[in-house]
C-alpha cells in the first residue's frame, strides 16, 4: 500500500485534528475535486475542530472507479487466508490506537469517553476479528439436481458464493466508527471493495479507520473514503451505476431516498433505520436490575442510539417502586462534556437535533403525558437536553411512536390484559430491538416472541455482538448486519451445472 495512511501510529489527537482531512482514493489522500471544504464542530463546545474535504459526484466517481479496479484486479481473487490476515491486523491496529480513536470520536460526536474508549479497545476490533474467520469458510453446496427433470443425464451441480462487487457504505454520526465497521468487516471478508461516504457531522473516526486499514496492509483501492454531505456525495454514491450494493444506516426518510436512487442499476440495498424499542418490565421483574438498566438503555449516548429503550412498559402494580429506583439511577447520570470524569450523558450532536428533541418534549406535554422529570435544555455552549421522563403515556402519543433520538423516556403502564399489551408493543412503524424483564423465563420468552423486531433480549437490553445478526423489521430496515447473515449481505450465489457425459 502507498503512504496515504502513513501518518497515523505516532500522531497525537491535536496533530490529527489539525488535518488536512482529504478523501482517500486508491490509497492516496486527495483534496475534493472542487477544492471545497466544510467545518466539523465539537457538539459539547461548539468549537470548530477540523476542516474536511467536501466531496461531490466527481470524487465519488473517482472512488468508485478505484474500487472497481481493485475488485477486478486482485482483491476478489486474493487467497482467503491473506484476507484473514489483513482483517486481524486491522483489528489489532484499532485496539492499539484506541486512545486516539476514542479522543477523536468524543471530540466529533460528544460520546462520553467512558464509552468510546472501551468500544475502540475491545468492542469494535471484535467485529473485524470475527469476520477474519470467515474468508476460509465461505462455502457452496453440491446439489443432486436433474436439469429439466431429465434423470437420464448425469450432472454435477454446485453453487459458489461470490463477492457482490463494489459496495457503497453510507453511515451516520452516532457511533460512526462502529456502524462503519459493521459494514466494512463483512464486505472485506466476502471479497468486496468499498467506497464509504463518511457522516458530515462526524467524519473523522471514519477517516482514521480508513488510514488504519491501509496501515494494516489493505491494498490500494480496496477501501476508499469520500467525505461530504448527503445530498451531494451521498446521493451520488447511492445512484452510481458502478456500485453493486449500498449499505446504509440513518433515518427512514433518507432510506427512502436511497431506494429511489438505487433504482437506476437496481443495485442491492440494505438499510438500518432506527427504532422505538420497547422495554417491558413484568410484575415479577427484579427492579434493582431493570430500573437502572432502563435508564442506561434510554439515556446512553444521550438517546442517540437506534436501539435505545424509549418505550418503557411497566406493570401498574410495580410502577411506584420502578419509578423510585429509576429516579435514583438518573440522579447519578452526570450530564456534560464526554471528556469529563464520570459523565454519562453527553451533548446532542447539533442545534437542529436539540430543537427536534425539545419539539417532542412539547408534543408530549400537549398530548397529555405527565412530565415526571427533566424536560429542559441546559445552557450552552454545547447542545444539551437533560434526561427527561414522561409517565402516563399512551401508545397513540407521538412521543411513544416516533423516533426522538434524544434523552426522552416514555413510560407506558400496563395491567393484566395481555391482548392490550400485545397490541401496544408493536404499535409503531419500527421493529429494531426490545427487551423483556421478568424472573419467569418461560413467560419472558413467550412475550419476546410477540415483539416484532430484529432482536429481543431477556433481562438485558441491546445485547449486540459480532456473532449475532442485527437489523430491523418493518420500517426499521432491510437486511441484517453482523453474524453470518451480515456476511450473506455481501455475497451472491452462482449455480454451476456440469453435464458429465
Ligand atoms: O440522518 P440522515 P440525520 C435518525 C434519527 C435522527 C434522524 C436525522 O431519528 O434524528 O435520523 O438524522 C447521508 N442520499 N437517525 O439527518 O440524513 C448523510 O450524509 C444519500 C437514525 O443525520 O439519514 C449521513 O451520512 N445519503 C440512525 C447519513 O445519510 C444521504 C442514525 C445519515 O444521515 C442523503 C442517524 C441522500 N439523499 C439518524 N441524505 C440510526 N439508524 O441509528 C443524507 N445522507
Amino acid at each position: 500500500c502507498s503512504d496515504a495512511a502513513g501518518i497515523l501510529t505516532m500522531t497525537t489527537t491535536a496533530a490529527f485534528l489539525s488535518g488536512p482531512h482529504h478523501h482517500i482514493i486508491n490509497g492516496q489522500a486527495v483534496p475534493a475535486a472542487s477544492g471545497e471544504t466544510f467545518l466539523v464542530q465539537n457538539p459539547a463546545t461548539e468549537v470548530d475542530i477540523a476542516s474536511v474535504a467536501r466531496g461531490s459526484a466527481v470524487d465519488i466517481d473517482a472512488a468508485v472507479h478505484a474500487a472497481r479496479h481493485a475488485f477486478e484486479n486482485g482483491w476478489k481473487d486474493m487467497p482467503a487466508p491473506k484476507r484473514t490476515d489483513i482483517l486481524n491486523r486491522f483489528a489489532a491496529k484499532i485496539a492499539k490506537n484506541a486512545d486516539l480513536l476514542a479522543d477523536v470520536e468524543t471530540s466529533e460526536s460528544g460520546t462520553p469517553r467512558s464509552w468510546s474508549y472501551p468500544t475502540m479497545l475491545q468492542g469494535f476490533p471484535s467485529f473485524l476479528s470475527y469476520y477474519a474467520g470467515w474468508p476460509t469458510k465461505i462455502l457452496g453446496d453440491t446439489i443432486p439436481a436433474h436439469p429439466l427433470g431429465r434423470d437420464d443425464q448425469d450432472f454435477l451441480v454446485y453453487t459458489q458464493r461470490e463477492p457482490i462487487g463494489v459496495v457503497g457504505a453510507i453511515t451516520p454520526w452516532n457511533s460512526p466508527a462502529g456502524i462503519f465497521l459493521m459494514k466494512l468487516a463483512p464486505a472485506l471478508a466476502a471479497g468486496c471493495t468499498v467506497v464509504v461516504k463518511s457522516p458530515e457531522l462526524a467524519p473523522l473516526t471514519t477517516e482514521l479507520m480508513v488510514r488504519l486499514a491501509h496501515e494494516a496492509g489493505l491494498p490500494d483501492g480496496v477501501l476508499n473514503l469520500v467525505h461530504g454531505y448527503g445530498a451531494d456525495a451521498g446521493a451520488a454514491l447511492a445512484a452510481h451505476p458502478g456500485v453493486d450494493k449500498i449499505s446504509f444506516t440513518g433515518s427512514t426518510a433518507t432510506g427512502r431516498l436511497i431506494l429511489d436512487a438505487a433504482k437506476g442499476n437496481l443495485k442491492k440495498v440494505s438499510l438500518e433505520l432506527g427504532g422505538k424499542s420497547p422495554f417491558v418490565v413484568m410484575k415479577d421483574a427484579d427492579l434493582d436490575e431493570a430500573a437502572p438498566a432502563a435508564a442506561i438503555a434510554c439515556f446512553g449516548m444521550s438517546g442517540q442510539n437506534c436501539m435505545a429503550a424509549t418505550r418503557i412498559f411497566v406493570h401498574e402494580d410495580i410502577m411506584a417502586s420502578f419509578l423510585e429506583k429509576l429516579d435514583q439511577t438518573i440522579d447519578f447520570l452526570k450530564v456534560g462534556n464526554g471528556f469529563d470524569q464520570g459523565v454519562f450523558v453527553g451533548p446532542l450532536i447539533s442545534a437542529a437535533q436539540k430543537e427536534k428533541v425539545l419539539g417532542y418534549i412539547e408534543a408530549g406535554k400537549a398530548d397529555g403525558a405527565t412530565l415526571h422529570r427533566g424536560g429542559k435544555a441546559l445552557d450552552g455552549p454545547g447542545h444539551w437536553v437533560e434526561p427527561t421522563v414522561f409517565t402516563n403515556c399512551r401508545h397513540d402519543m407521538r412521543i411513544a411512536r416516533e423516533e426522538i433520538f434524544g434523552p426522552v423516556m416514555t413510560i407506558l403502564p400496563f395491567g393484566d390484559d395481555e391482548a392490550a399489551l400485545d397490541t401496544a408493543l408493536n404499535d409503531t412503524n419500527y421493529g429494531l430491538s426490545g427487551s423483556v424483564w421478568s424472573k419467569d423465563i418461560g413467560k419472558a420468552i413467550r412475550l419476546s416472541r410477540k415483539i416484532d423486531s430484529g432482536q429481543v433480549a431477556i433481562n438485558a437490553h441491546a445485547a449486540i455482538s459480532a456473532e449475532t445478526p442485527f437489523g430491523g423489521n418493518r420500517q426499521s430496515g432491510w437486511g441484517r448486519e453482523l453474524g453470518k447473515e451480515g456476511l450473506d449481505e455481501y455475497l451472491k450465489t452462482k449455480a454451476i451445472s456440469v453435464r458429465l457425459a
